[in-house]
């Protein structure tokens, strides 16, 4: 951190060729022979598992990403932050679509990382959401698997657009409901039994279409999907100082001032269980959700394929790693960000060919402080360096 003039500037070395470089290799190579054609639908910017699900997708070969549609609440903030997002992992080609606006019954539903959000563009013309996704059923029927990780608004609304075409769907692979578990912060000890789940809870008449669609279902809910993210682990992801770390470390950082719980990686079981179903074993079931929310057990033909457990270590075993992973990198348009630097780490020495600094933003900065007094954003000229990093207040720090 260095300030200048008052206004709090962070300063990042990006050396393009050699990121340039080493993201077509490392990003072709992951992506080289995907098996899955995916879908996440999502609402990402609330609470804080969509983000890392989002990036465990990143990081998962055997997914092709057709697209993220943003859902629930502000969907257009939502969109922001996940262009952001895709920006700053260097994953532009992935689309984002714009969900349904709808909020709780008489309030509106806010967004604990809206700051990172509405660091996205503000002027981009998002494809509809229900739009999207029944373009892609009908470009790849039978093929897609659709993850759904928020309320389930926009699959409600493409149900009642084209049933049809909706049940083209491979699978809907989605976290929701609480089958014998309600929410719980701990592992251990009794847990009290069923309750509604957020989710189903915020669009019950849509969960019931997803429920009654006859797509093919595979259900997370609260009994297999409440895997902390403990201190020890957050330390090694947020130390990575990879592009994808450094954006779940702004977006931790900014979910976390807004409350003292341990991350839980709900959303994240969804992904992991698309790739490697082993994870989370199914049985099934039939299900049906009720008008307060609740999913019940029924005698009769199962609708669903159901985790009920899974364990926490053989998830972050398989998770940690690919978080972890290098290979996303910023795009190469100046908006390359490294908040590891931020964290005590020196950057890298990158080689002669470094030439541009960026700039952080002051809000993004402040979250990760806990300081709140930062509101402009400075800009950082670009500069020429030996390979080592300057301090631009008073000349070079090593
Ligand atoms: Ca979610």
């Amino acid at each position: 951190m260095r300030s200048i003039g008052g206004v709090f500037t962070v300063c990042l070395l990006l050396s393009s060729s050699v990121f340039a470089v080493s993201a077509q290799t490392e990003n072709s190579a992951s992506r080289a022979n995907p098996t899955e054609k995916i879908i996440i639908d999502t609402d990402i910017g609330g609470d804080i598992d969509d983000a890392f699900a989002v990036g465990l997708a990143l990081r998962s070969p055997e997914f092709q990403i057709l697209g993220i549609s943003s859902a629930w609440g502000d969907t257009h903030l939502r969109a922001r932050l996940l262009s952001r997002l895709l920006k700053e992992t260097g994953r532009t080609d992935i689309p984002v679509a714009m969900g349904i606006v709808k909020h709780p019954a008489g309030k509106l539903d806010t967004l604990s990382q809206a700051a990172y959000g509405e660091g996205g563009p503000a002027d981009e013309n998002y494809p509809n959401a229900v739009d999207f996704l029944l373009d892609q059923i009908r470009r790849y029927p039978g093929e897609i698997t659709l993850l759904a990780i928020g309320p389930e608004t926009n699959l409600g609304a493409a149900i009642d657009r084209d049933a049809a075409t909706f049940h083209r769907l491979k699978r809907i692979v989605l976290m929701g409901g609480s089958v014998y578990r309600g929410y719980s912060q701990f592992n251990y000890g009794k847990t009290h039994g069923p309750e509604p789940e957020w989710n189903i809870l915020c669009d019950i008449q849509a969960a019931q279409k997803v429920f009654s669609s006859g797509v093919p279902l595979y259900v997370m809910p609260l009994d297999s999907t409440q895997i902390k993210l403990q201190e020890l682990e957050r330390a090694e992801i947020f130390k990575a100082g990879t592009a994808l770390a450094d954006v779940l470390l702004v977006l931790y950082t900014q979910w976390a001032r807004g409350t003292t719980q341990t991350p839980t990686l709900f959303d994240a079981v969804v992904v992991a269980y698309a790739s490697h179903p082993e994870l989370c074993p199914t049985e099934p079931m039939r299900l049906r959700v009720d008008d307060q929310g609740y999913t019940r057990v029924e005698l009769g033909t199962p609708n669903a394929q159901v985790c009920l457990r899974s364990s926490s270590d053989q998830f972050l075993e398989f998770f940690m790693p690919r978080i972890l992973a290098p290979g996303l990198v910023g795009s190469a348009n100046g908006t390359r960000t490294r908040v590891s630097a931020l964290r005590g780490q020196r950057p890298r020495p990158l080689d002669d060919s470094a030439r541009v600094f960026l700039s952080y933003r002051a809000e993004d900065v402040s979250a990760i402080e806990g300081q709140t007094n930062h509101s402009s954003v400075a800009e950082c000229s670009p500069e020429k360096v030996d390979g080592t990093w300057h301090d631009i207040s008073n000349g070079k720090i090593s």
